[in-house]
C-alpha cells in the first residue's frame, strides 16, 4: 500500500510540476538570446538548441565537420542537426528561438522562447547559430556537457552564456568566398566551394565580407576581436502559475485524506 501510495504521488506529482525528491520535474524555462555585436558587425540565424541528457555531440574541434553541424554552419537551418540529436537522445526537448520578425538576429536585437524541460532526463543544454555574413562560421558547444543547467534537484545551475569573437567557429567545410555567403545582397548561400578542412576557431576572416550590403540592408564592418562580446544566452524558470499549485495541493491533500481513511 505504501507503494503504491508513493507511486501515485510521484506520478501525480510529476505531472503537475511539483518536485519530487530523487525524481525529475518539468520546468518551464525562458531562454533570452541578444545579438551585443558592434552596430553594423555580424548577425546570427535563429538559435537551435538541445535540452540533453549530453550524449548527442555536434562536432568536436580539430576534426572534420559532418552533415549535423554542417547544416547549422553553412545553412543556418540545422536540417541535419534536428535529426541527428533527435535520433541520438530520443528524450531530448528541442527547438529554435525565434526572432521576432522572424529571420537572423540583428545587433543590437534580442528574442526569446520558453521550453518545457524534464530536468530529471534533460539537465544539458546544446546550441548551435550560424554567424552571417559567412559561408560556414557558427557559435556553439564542442562539448554536449560544458553547460549543465539543472542539478539532481531540478535548480537551475545557469543563468547566462556568453559568447565573444573568440568563440565562432569555422566549420572548415566551406570556402569563404561573398559570391557563396550567407546574408550577403551579392551572395548565393546554396553555392559552395569544399574547404576540405578541420573546425577551428576563427572569427578574422569575417572581416572579408567589410563593406558589402547585408540582406539586412546595414554595410557589414566586423569590428571582431577576440574579446568582442557578440551573444549572450540567458536562462530562467517560469515560476507554476498560482492555480496550478493550488489544485496540486489540493489533490495532495485528497491523498492524504484517502490515505487516513484505508
Ligand atoms: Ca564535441
Ligand atoms: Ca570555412
Amino acid at each position: 500500500m505504501r507503494t503504491t501510495m508513493f507511486s501515485v504521488l510521484v506520478v501525480l506529482g510529476s505531472a503537475i510540476g511539483l518536485p519530487v525528491p530523487g525524481f525529475g520535474q518539468t520546468v518551464q524555462l525562458r531562454v533570452t538570446v541578444e545579438n551585443l555585436a558592434a552596430s553594423n558587425g555580424v548577425s546570427f540565424a535563429p538559435l537551435r538548441v538541445g535540452f540533453s541528457n549530453g550524449t548527442f555531440d555536434a562536432f568536436n574541434n580539430g576534426q572534420v565537420a559532418t552533415p549535423p553541424i554542417i547544416s547549422v554552419a553553412e545553412g543556418g537551418s540545422g536540417a541535419d542537426w534536428f535529426p541527428a540529436f533527435q535520433a541520438a537522445e530520443p528524450s531530448a526537448t528541442l527547438g529554435t528561438v525565434v526572432p521576432n520578425p522572424a529571420g537572423p538576429l540583428l545587433p543590437g536585437a534580442t528574442a526569446s522562447a520558453v521550453f518545457s524541460i524534464n530536468t530529471g532526463v534533460n539537465r544539458f543544454f546544446t546550441f548551435g547559430s550560424m554567424v552571417v555574413p559567412s559561408n560556414d562560421h557558427f557559435i556553439g558547444n564542442d562539448s554536449p556537457t560544458q553547460y549543465q543547467l539543472f542539478d539532481a534537484g531540478g535548480n537551475l545551475l545557469i543563468n547566462t552564456i556568453l559568447q565573444q569573437g573568440g568563440d565562432i567557429w569555422d566549420a572548415g567545410s566551406e570556402l569563404t568566398d561573398p559570391v557563396h555567403s550567407a546574408f550577403l545582397v551579392g551572395g548565393t548561400n546554396d553555392l559552395r566551394t569544399p574547404q576540405n578542412g578541420l573546425v577551428s576557431f576563427n572569427f578574422s576572416e569575417l572581416s572579408a565580407f567589410n563593406g558589402l550590403t547585408t540582406a539586412a540592408g546595414y554595410v557589414f564592418n566586423s569590428q571582431l576581436t577576440a574579446e568582442s562580446d557578440i551573444y549572450r544566452i540567458s536562462f530562467a524558470v517560469i515560476p507554476e502559475p498560482a492555480s496550478a499549485t493550488l489544485v496540486a495541493l489540493g489533490a495532495l491533500g485528497l491523498l492524504a485524506l484517502r490515505r487516513r481513511s484505508a
